[in-house]
């Protein structure tokens, strides 16, 4: 189909062996791409296999409106069976890496087996080899970046783990362009597990569309109107960072552990302090909404701030100033931790060692302490052993009735979001199909200015059609949803787009049919993958059925256990699985995906 390459390069790192494949057309009308082509290919060679071992493999994957032309296109799936949760695991990183990809003349890059020795990629078109990396072992993010650009060109597309992937820390995620960073279910970590270090992608071709002026004259358009919506001088000047504040006032905070949803230093590091401190601002590939705000951190180094960091790093732990929060973030990404889960493992240390169910001293809000904490982490030394399989893990080891406050869904910690007062966005979490992500539906805008605290039908449509949207198409075709969510770019570009490109005329109701397949997909993956998966593993944490903020506005607002699994029940039922959260026989026939029938044995 055109506006694909239609390849696919597979690399085995253990006998070194490469090779391209097609994709087939009908792979590419029933998936999409990104999300979709990695289910797909997951499901097909990743059958139970120990996530950190060679015989897991790791998916590069991009769709066909990575890399053209086109707003905020830059993006690329980074997907392999979690060594966090154990099940699907995904994420997905602005890189200038998606549109070499492309350019080089893959939709996607598949890595399999394990290198002897340290090692990194490059990809340079049709050329591919796999390289000695013992001089950057060791080194962190910035300064393997330094490096690989020094031998390769500032331009070339990186994608790179630090130390803490090398060491199989499994919160570990993938990073880029000094603080673009994807993949939080640990997919650094199997990256690690393979001796891989790094990869480097220099392509010099071109997309071959259907109509190129065509998707000319919607690119200039597209990106005029972007600019010219009401909210992008605000977005320009704060990007994520917006939200805090909103947070706040909504007492949505993730506050001590997310014990609390209001933080008394709010102030000190809301997005209007990020304005004051802002020295420069970076981006993913071809977008004109650059969201990377940088600020200089305590010590004077630059570091790259978004909300879902601040929240985690910042209130969630005590810390009090933005630019102590931005050291942190900072070390996050030299060692290539994910911020949201390293967020969470601290604060549930530091709950933890209040509680005395640790004889260490961490104290909230103890800012050298909390630098050491994630030097801990990332060697899996001293009390950071403990977390550096999550905060599920951790409450497994520890016992007494942590598990409370281990805030999680299905072992992957949740992002920056406390939802004592939010049942909605609770059930988001409980549903997001890679565990405890706000990126498939982040319902709780919309459900905190509509009707709060209800339990309705309504609710529970409105996340299958933010599922649809931001889980089954953005990330498929794959670009940056943020355009949409933020600015209110039109959703009624994207078929215009795809129909340029590939030369099919695809309506939202079909668009909508690829999300459900993938949805589908991905939890019979789930299933396959650990035969014990179902219903129980869509809650929440206990805490926020259990333990109502103590103070402000939610004072006394907690989860309505009953009431949350109901929508739970209705959830299933428009997604055609059974009550135990199992997709039905009928469900997959109509899918097509009548495959996967006998593999969860239905
Ligand atoms: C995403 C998750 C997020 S979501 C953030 S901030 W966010 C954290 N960023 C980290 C970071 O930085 N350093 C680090 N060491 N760990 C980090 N972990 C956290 O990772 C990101 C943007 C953002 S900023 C968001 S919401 C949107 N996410 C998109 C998405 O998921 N899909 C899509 N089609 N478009 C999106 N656009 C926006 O992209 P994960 P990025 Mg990310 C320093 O990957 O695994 O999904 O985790 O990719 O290039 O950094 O862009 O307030
Ligand atoms: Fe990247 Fe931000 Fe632009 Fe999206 S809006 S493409 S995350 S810079």
């Amino acid at each position: 189909m055109k506006g694909y390459t239609g390849k696919l390069l597979r690399v085995n790192l253990s006998d070194g062996k490469i090779s391209k494949e097609e994709i087939s057309e009908s792979m590419q009308r029933d998936f999409l791409g990104g999300r979709g082509f990695a289910v797909k290919l997951l499901w097909d060679e990743v059958k139970r296999v120990d996530p950190l071992s060679e015989r897991n493999k790791i998916v590069f994957s991009t769709g066909p409106l990575s890399g053209q032309l086109l707003p905020s296109s830059g993006k690329m799936v980074v997907a392999s069976k979690s060594p966090l949760t154990g099940g699907y695991g995904d994420g997905n990183i602005g890189t200038m890496a998606s549109v070499h990809l492309r350019k080089a003349g893959y939709d996607v890059l598949i890595v399999e087996g394990k290198s002897e020795n340290p090692c990194y990629l490059l990809i340079e078109d049709e050329k591919i080899n796999i390289l000695d990396a013992s001089e950057l072992w060791g080194k962190n993010t910035f300064e393997s970046q330094d490096l690989l650009e020094k031998r390769h060109g500032k331009n070339s597309g990186i994608l790179l783990i630090g130390p803490s992937g090398e060491n199989l820390i499994r919160i570990s995620t993938v990073l880029s362009q000094r603080g673009r960073a994807g993949g939080r279910p640990g997919m650094g970590a199997v990256m690690g597990s393979k001796n891989l270090k790094a990869i480097v992608i220099r392509g010099t071709g071109t997309i071959s569309n259907f109509d190129d002026e065509k998707l000319k004259e919607y690119a200039k358009k597209a990106y005029e109107e972007i600019k010219g919506k009401e909210a992008y001088p605000f977005w320009m000047r704060q990007g994520t960072m917006q939200v805090f504040e909103w947070c706040n006032e909504n007492h949505c905070l993730p506050t001590y552990n997310f014990r609390e949803g209001v933080f008394e230093f709010s102030k000190e590091m809301d997005g209007y302090v990020l304005e004051r401190m802002a020295v420069d601002r970076k981006g993913c590939p071809m977008c004109n909404m650059q969201c990377g705000h940088i600020v200089k951190d305590i010590k004077g180094e630059r570091a790259e701030l978004d909300y879902e960091n601040v929240g985690m790093l910042g209130p969630n732990l005590g810390m009090k100033t933005l630019a102590e929060v931005a050291l942190l973030n900072r070390m996050a990404d030299e060692w290539g931790l994910d911020t949201i889960s390293l967020g969470s493992c601290m604060g549930f240390l530091m709950e933890a060692s209040e509680k005395g169910l640790i004889p260490e001293k961490i104290g909230w809000g103890d800012f050298d302490r909390a630098q050491r904490l994630i030097q801990e982490i990332g060697r899996g030394e001293g009390i950071g052993a403990l977390v550096t399989e999550g905060v599920k893990s951790a409450s497994e080891k520890i016992g007494k009735d942590s598990h409370r406050w281990a805030m999680h869904v299905k072992g992957l910690e949740i992002s920056a979001y406390n939802c004592h007062g939010c049942p909605g966005m609770a059930l988001s979490y409980g549903t997001s199909p890679i565990g405890a992500s706000h990126k498939d539906a982040w319902v709780i805008a919309w459900e905190v200015s509509t009707d709060r605290f209800s339990y309705s039908m309504e609710k529970v449509e409105k996340i299958v059609e933010f599922q649809r949207i931001r889980g089954g198409f953005f990330e498929s075709a794959s670009v940056c949803r943020l355009p949409w969510v933020e600015v209110n770019f039109g959703l009624d570009w994207y078929p215009k787009f795809l129909e340029a490109i590939t030369g099919h005329k695809r309506d939202w109701e079909e668009l909508y049919q690829i999300g459900d397949r993938i949805y589908t997909f991905i939890r019979a993956f789930w299933k396959r993958e650990i035969p014990s998966f179902g219903r129980a593993w869509d809650y929440p944490p206990p805490r926020w059925f259990e333990e109502a903020p103590s103070q402000g506005k939610l004072k006394g607002i907690k989860v309505d256990k009953e009431k949350y699994d109901q929508m739970l029940s209705w959830y299933y039922e428009i997604r055609g699985w059974d009550q135990n959260g199992i997709p039905s026989k009928e469900t997959l026939h109509r899918l097509g995906l009548s495959e996967v029938t006998k593999e969860i044995s239905l």
